[in-house]
């Protein structure tokens, strides 16, 4: 996208804190972008005609007193009123997670509360703004598959195989990881049984200090060179910076389990087949 992206930041209703909206204002500015603010006790007509006289692309409306229920579905009315609904809205604020649900039914994008980073909304206003945008704050697609620990994958077959009756969809070394794995199809997703092929597998090391067991979750993402950039970003602790290559033509990497309550995750794409 050539030109800047605007964005109007509203404060709707009579809420007088305007902290979380002026800090808002300055990091979309610091992420490049032209940012008008409405200054405090705005009617949902007022901010719906000040999006449009301001030509934005982007309404981002706070509120920290309670009345987002009544006044972010007022706003979004407004818009239709004016012919104005193609706006997107997003919103932020004290805001309990319970509403968020409702607010998003009635129209508003999405809702950040405190604690997000300024990071995480700036990107997700530019890949609203322009969807051909790489998208790193886009949640994962779904979980590609759960990476079983096991010593040796022959004496296991039988149970998955037979006793639950999976799909084996096949067997696979990848040299980078030290380890020969085997697939079960399970709905959308799979069971991947990691057996070590040497003593300087990850997984060899890991079976010495835990035993068998469930090892990682695998979560499908798109753009995980991006992803992984934007989580170091935010100083979440990774082990490996960079994608690796994975079975069934995958880049993969890992994020440290401290990034997740010493549950280890992996990311990976897969390239198209
Ligand atoms: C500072 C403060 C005040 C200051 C406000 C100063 C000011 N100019 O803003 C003063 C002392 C004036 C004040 C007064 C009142 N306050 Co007060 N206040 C707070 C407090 C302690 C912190 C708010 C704050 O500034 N946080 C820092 C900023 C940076 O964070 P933020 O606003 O949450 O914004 C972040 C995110 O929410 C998000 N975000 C916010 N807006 C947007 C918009 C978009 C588009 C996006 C993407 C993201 C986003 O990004 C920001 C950065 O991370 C909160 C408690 C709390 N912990 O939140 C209570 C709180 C908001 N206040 C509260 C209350 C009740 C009041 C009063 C009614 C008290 C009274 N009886 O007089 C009055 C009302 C004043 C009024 N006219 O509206 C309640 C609100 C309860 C509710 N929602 O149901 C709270 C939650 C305290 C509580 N736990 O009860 N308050």
């Amino acid at each position: 996208m050539d030109r800047k992206i605007r964005v109007l930041i509203a404060k709707p209703g009579l809420d007088g804190h305007d902290r979380g909206a002026l800090v808002i204002a300055q990091a979309l500015r610091d992420h490049g972008m032209e940012v008008i603010y409405t200054g405090l006790r705005q009617s949902p007509g007022q901010i719906a005609q000040a999006a449009i006289q301001e030509d934005v692309d982007v309404i981002g409306l706070s509120s920290l007193s309670g009345a987002h229920r009544t006044l972010f579905p007022k706003v979004i009315s407004a818009l239709k009123e004016q012919n104005a609904e193609d706006i997107p809205v997003i919103g932020g604020g004290v805001i309990p997670y319970e509403d968020i649900p409702y607010l998003e039914e009635q129209g508003i994008q999405k809702v950040f509360t405190p604690g997000t980073p300024t990071e995480v909304i700036a990107q997700y206003i530019k890949q609203l703004v322009d969807p051909s945008a790489s998208d790193v704050t886009e949640p994962p697609e779904k979980i590609a598959h759960i990476g079983i620990a096991v010593k040796n994958i022959d004496d296991v077959m039988s149970f998955y195989h037979d006793l639950l009756g999976l799909k084996l969809k096949g067997f696979e070394e990848v040299p980078s990881e030290g380890v020969k794995v085997a697939f079960f199809e399970i709905g959308e997703t799979s069971i991947e049984l990691l057996e070590p092929l040497n003593e300087e597998s990850p997984i060899h090391k890991y079976i010495e200090k835990r035993g068998e067991g469930i090892h990682h979750i695998a979560l499908e993402v798109k753009d995980i060179e991006d992803r992984l950039k934007h989580y170091k970003d935010q100083d979440v602790p990774l082990i490996h910076e960079t994608p690796k290559d994975g079975a069934h033509n995958s880049k993969i990497a890992f994020l440290h389990p401290k990034a997740a309550n010493g549950v280890l995750y992996e990311l990976c794409e897969h390239k198209e087949e």
